[in-house]
């Protein structure tokens, strides 16, 4: 799909497909339609990352709040969005053992009392080793420098999806 057709989308069917461009969450989609025409791929990016920065501290937690926790019960019972699904899978959450799907639920929920959202990493930047370690550090962070970090990945997941999405088609 190129940029011209993007740009040519009506905005119902624009927000049909870039619905799920972060996570299930057509205002997204929605907020940015209005942006068009965009120069490129990277000028579509940055109106998608421009609207997030412009939510307050409420929306942004608001945003990591329509994310499900990794190896949580969605992905177990099969119900995650087909790219979480596979995002998920390339990191390898589909081959924990029972002790670290018990360790992973133990430290999400520690994380989601902490909190009030899940933790959030882009999951195809990473494996099962490095996504634990960011977990524990995570848990203790404070809570402005935890929402910019899970913010700053749920850009990096929009970015991947974005590229799979428009480049591939
Ligand atoms: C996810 C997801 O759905 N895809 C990804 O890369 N990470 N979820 C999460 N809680 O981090």
């Amino acid at each position: 799909m190129d940029i011209a057709t993007i740009n040519a989308l009506p905005c119902e069917e624009f927000v049909k497909i870039f619905d799920n461009v972060i996570v299930k969450c057509p205002l997204i989609a929605a907020a940015v339609w209005p942006r068009r025409p965009f120069k490129d791929l990277i000028a579509f990016e940055e109106a998608i990352s421009e609207f997030i920065d412009s939510l307050p501290d409420s929306g942004k937690e608001g945003l990591l709040r329509c994310f499900k926790a990794l190896a949580g019960k969605e992905f177990q019972n099969g119900t995650l969005s087909r790219e979480s699904d596979e995002e998920q899978k390339a990191a390898g959450m589909d081959v924990l053992n029972s002790n670290e799907v018990s360790h992973m639920a133990r430290l999400n929920e520690e994380y989601q009392q902490r909190f009030g959202f899940p933790f959030v990493i882009c999951s195809r930047m990473h494996n099962k080793v490095s996504i634990f370690n960011q977990l524990l550090v995570s848990c203790q962070n404070e809570r402005t420098v935890e929402r910019a970090r899970a913010i700053k990945e749920a850009k990096k997941i929009c970015h991947l999806r974005l590229q799979r999405l428009v480049l591939s088609d």
